[in-house]
């Protein structure tokens, strides 16, 4: 169990008529995407689940953003809502496996996303995500600042044994007292600044009303914490013009992830007692 830590003022959840949730399916693999809007400060927000064989992995991993004139970060759906769809993509399972979300304005810019959800056969451990944001700026030039945030509870437990940025565009979690890893690699562009923490600091960041950057810090942290990890990319965007970032996320059983990633050895040294 995982409580909330209060910030700021106390802003009264969403109705359940406001409610939006949507789901993807991919033969093992399960997600839901929580979009609702007017969520309290430090709630569980965006991609709130990802099962695998019925087991979740997931407490929350959702998008954040600073723009030319804003004192601090805020969670994309914070922005007018433009859409969302989910479609099935594949001929193997004909559930919907796709989710894309919008939020902004055709007069300013548009924040969209899409996360294809691709599982494996049931009784396996391996799940992937891939995630493609597209920030178009349709009104004058301005900086941008975006944000990922993670927050893995591997194996249903908030207790995991590692969180380490292994290189600039690639940070691992793992839970090896169930052998389980999760991978989040940045196929491009590169982050400008990473942040790998315990909850809540980073999403205390994010959410509450200061002008904060990530702080940098690579790890590895060691020992069973409940430990999230966030990414930034800082840019200018022209007028007329678009800043794509694509990413995927990996969950696989920690002893084969730690031989493909050559981790083994390396790890070795830091287990606890
Ligand atoms: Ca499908
Ligand atoms: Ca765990
Ligand atoms: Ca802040
Ligand atoms: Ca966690």
């Amino acid at each position: 169990m995982k409580h909330l830590v209060a910030i700021g003022s106390v802003v009264a959840s969403a109705g359940a008529a406001n409610a939006q949730f949507h789901e993807l399916w991919d033969n093992n693999s399960y997600v839901r995407i929580n979009i609702t809007p007017g969520e309290p400060p430090n709630s569980r927000i965006g991609m709130d689940r990802w099962e695998v064989n019925g087991q979740n992995h997931l407490y929350s991993q959702w998008f954040w953003f600073r723009t030319d004139g804003m004192a601090r970060e805020q969670r994309i759906n914070d922005l007018p809502f433009i859409g969302a769809t989910t479609t099935n993509t594949d001929f193997f399972d004909p559930r919907p496996d796709v989710f894309n979300g919008a939020w902004g304005s055709t007069n300013s810019f548009v924040i969209d996303v899409r996360f294809s959800l691709q599982g494996t056969l049931p009784g396996n451990q391996q799940s992937d995500i891939g995630e493609q944001i597209r920030i178009t700026n349709f009104g004058p030039g301005r900086v941008f600042s975006f944000f990922q945030y993670c927050d893995f509870d591997l194996a249903g437990d908030i207790n995991d044994d590692l969180v380490e940025l292994v290189n600039p565009n690639a940070v691992v979690q793992a839970d090896y007292l169930n052998n389980l890893l999760v991978a989040e690699t940045v196929l491009t562009p590169s982050a400008t600044l990473s942040e790998v923490g315990i909850y809540a600091a980073t999403l205390i960041k994010l959410d509450d009303a200061n002008f904060d950057n990530l702080d940098g810090t690579t790890g590895p942290l060691v020992g069973r914490r409940d430990y999230t990890w966030a990414f930034q990319w800082d840019f200018f965007l022209p007028s007329g013009s678009t800043f794509t970032i694509s990413k995927d996320k990996h969950l696989v059983p920690a002893p084969g992830a730690l031989a493909l990633l050559g981790l083994g050895g390396l790890l070795a040294g830091r287990r606890r007692r």
